[in-house]
């Protein structure tokens, strides 16, 4: 599993002062006083959004303030209340309070939300039969944000097939990914964004490794690749590293079927990486030949088809989404 994780530093909004002000009519012998409340500081509320799939936007900016209660005024006119500062965080997203640890809230539902720093409450007017009182300031803290990053998609493929470059590539905000804990050179994880359809690409570990070595990493490989919607089998389809690229293909999907239902049920796409090497092509016929397997022919590193086949698995997670609403 992925972990993002942010910090940010938050400020409820101070409370407004009461007024001190003092009515009088020629009529009155003595001024009633009629100063009004300061209303109270805005709040700074943490939600749940399932539209948001990573912490990244909190990595950037990390200061958060609610605006302050307005101050009372005369003929008893309580201030306006401070406007809550609301963040929008991922579903699934744990926060903490960043100084003890201790967790505040679990958000694990679309829409829930808590209060992580109260507004002050306004001060009292003169108008208060106790007489007026000092506004109190809002409540400031640090707070940790978790998130335990759940890829949409993973890719498999033998070592050198292009996972990473193909990750780097359709990666659009590659300066944010590289604040990740992984290398850029090596980019495990990319955050495809997209105004209503962000997902995550991930480089999924071990499938390979794991059937040579054992059982440690195989279980790693499918702790990953459970949650995924789909995977992405990546065949170097040029050969470029010596091997028979319809061998491998045999290997991998041989690799997918020991993992038995958990892998099968996915949706899987064959991709066809390296078409810009003049190899590529003897062995895409050869592959036609041999299966009745669709391929998505691309090159990761001249960028050929990766439109198309982001378009394709944007298609495919939409459809699932909404089955799973
Ligand atoms: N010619 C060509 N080379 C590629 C392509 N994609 C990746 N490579 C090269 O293949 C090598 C391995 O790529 P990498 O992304 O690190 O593979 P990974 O091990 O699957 O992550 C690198 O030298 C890449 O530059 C491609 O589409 N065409
Ligand atoms: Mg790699």
């Amino acid at each position: 599993m992925f972990v993002d994780e942010a910090r940010i530093f938050v400020k409820a909004g101070a409370g407004g002062k009461g007024c001190d002000s003092f009515y009088r009519d020629k009529h009155m012998r003595h001024a009633r006083p009629d100063g009004g409340d300061g209303g109270n500081g805005g709040e700074i509320v943490i939600i749940a959004d399932g539209r948001i799939k990573t912490l990244l936007d909190f990595r950037y900016k990390q200061h958060y303030k609610a605006a302050n209660g307005g101050h009372g005024s005369s003929k008893g006119k309580t201030g306006r209340t401070g406007k809550d500062s609301v963040l929008r965080v991922p579903r699934g997203t744990i926060v903490r309070d960043y100084e003890t640890k201790l967790l505040i809230k679990d958000l694990t539902d679309d829409q829930q939300s808590i209060i992580v720093a109260e507004g002050g409450r306004g001060g009292w007017g003169n108008a208060h039969k106790q007489g007026s009182k000092p506004p109190r300031p809002g409540e400031e803290r640090t707070i940790g944000l978790e998130l335990k990053l759940i890829a949409d998609v993973g890719i498999i493929g033998f070592p050198n097939a292009g996972k990473s470059t193909l990750i780097s590539q359709i990666s659009k905000v590659k300066s944010k990914i590289a604040q990740y804990h992984f290398t850029t050179k090596q980019p495990v994880l990319g955050f495809v964004p997209d105004e209503e359809n962000s997902f995550i690409i991930a480089d999924l570990p071990g499938i390979i490794e794991g059937a040579h070595k054992g059982k440690g990493l195989g279980d790693r490989f499918l702790k990953h690749a459970e949650r995924t919607k789909i995977l992405v089998h990546m065949v170097d389809i040029a050969g470029s590293e010596g091997r028979d690229p319809l061998q491998d293909y045999q290997k991998i999907n041989h690799e997918i079927n020991e993992y038995g239902d958990i892998l099968n049920a996915k949706h899987k796409l064959v991709v066809a990486n390296k078409v810009d090497l003049p190899e590529a092509k003897e062995h895409i016929q050869r592959f036609h030949a041999k299966y009745k397997q669709d391929i998505i022919e691309i090159s990761a590193k001249d960028k050929i088809g990766l439109d198309e086949l982001v378009e394709k698995l944007r298609a495919i997670l939409c459809q699932e989404s909404s089955r799973d609403q």
